[in-house]
């Protein structure tokens, strides 16, 4: 459970660190199930699973300059190829914390994903907001854990978010990074009054959660480094989220509800309720 010093946090930022909370067993099971659905071993499969990014680029390894086919491998849905990772998207302190910080009794899973950046040729994931990418769901409020299957740092590819820019709004449009992956805004005017572009890592340890918001600036460099950064984010959506059929997404094959109605349905599973 999170303190009010916690809740004040995640408030400013929309961002927070929590607990470790998988033991290194636990985590060791996440890996073993991720490395069968990355070999098409399991009976049932996800709902996506493809590299995000196959594109050549050039990397400095062991002082050499070489070039790579760069790797982010995207597996949407990871829960329901694996029953170990439906458990785990219904861990009752990561959805207990979730649904404090949504400010709600009922959580469903909107989808979740694998995101894995295999050494030295692991590509970046560029600077978005979640929720811009998901105007099929409303209201903007939804909440994410990201828990780390190998310690996130710097040198592999960890995410990086922007403080306090869940406030801002839907930005998508103004995002831009330099060569360093250092996000700015292509219209600061646009920006509300004292906002500051300014990134922060975010570094999660091997069995820990970290939450973001679904307003806040994020994105994750490339994984140049001898490490695996396999992380598996749970995007969680509060009772009230309603169904708004604007664009395509992979999900809406999915949808068995009408527009404005709360996005239910088996694909989409609640997973906390005290209401
Ligand atoms: O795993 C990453 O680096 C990015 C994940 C992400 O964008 C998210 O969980 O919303």
């Amino acid at each position: 459970m999170l303190n009010a010093a916690q809740l004040a946090e995640f408030e400013q930022n929309g961002f927070l660190k929590g607990d470790v909370i998988l033991s290194a067993s636990e985590v060791d099971h996440l890996r073993e199930e991720l490395d069968l659905i990355l070999e098409g071993k399991t009976v049932k499969k996800p709902v996506l699973q493809h590299n995000m990014r196959p594109e050549e680029a050039d990397a400095l390894y062991k002082g050499m300059k070489m070039s790579v086919t760069e790797k982010v491998i995207q597996i949407v849905n990871t829960w329901m190829a694996s029953d170990a990772y439906m458990q785990q998207c219904a861990h009752p302190v990561i959805c207990q914390e979730v649904a404090q910080l949504c400010k709600t009794d009922t959580l469903r899973i909107w989808h979740d994903q694998i995101q894995y950046k295999p050494p030295i040729t692991g590509g970046p994931t560029p600077w978005h907001q979640d929720h811009p990418l998901w105007p099929v769901i409303q209201p903007a409020d939804l909440v994410s854990a990201w828990i780390a299957l190998d310690d996130a740092v710097i040198e592999n590819g960890c995410m990086w978010m922007v403080p306090g820019s869940h406030k801002w709004g839907d930005q998508q449009k103004y995002m831009a990074s330099d060569d360093k992956f250092m996000p700015y805004h292509r219209q600061p005017g646009f920006l509300p009054e004292g906002a500051e572009v300014k990134a922060v890592p975010f570094e999660i340890k091997k069995g820990q959660v970290g939450y973001h918001h679904s307003l806040t600036w994020h994105g994750s460099p490339h994984n140049r480094s001898e490490m695996k950064r396999r992380g598996f984010a749970v995007h969680y959506m509060p009772g009230h989220t309603v169904y708004a059929p604007t664009s395509a997404h992979p999900m809406i094959p999915y949808v068995e509800v009408k527009e404005g109605e709360i996005m239910a349905g088996e694909h989409f599973p609640v997973v906390y309720n005290v209401g």
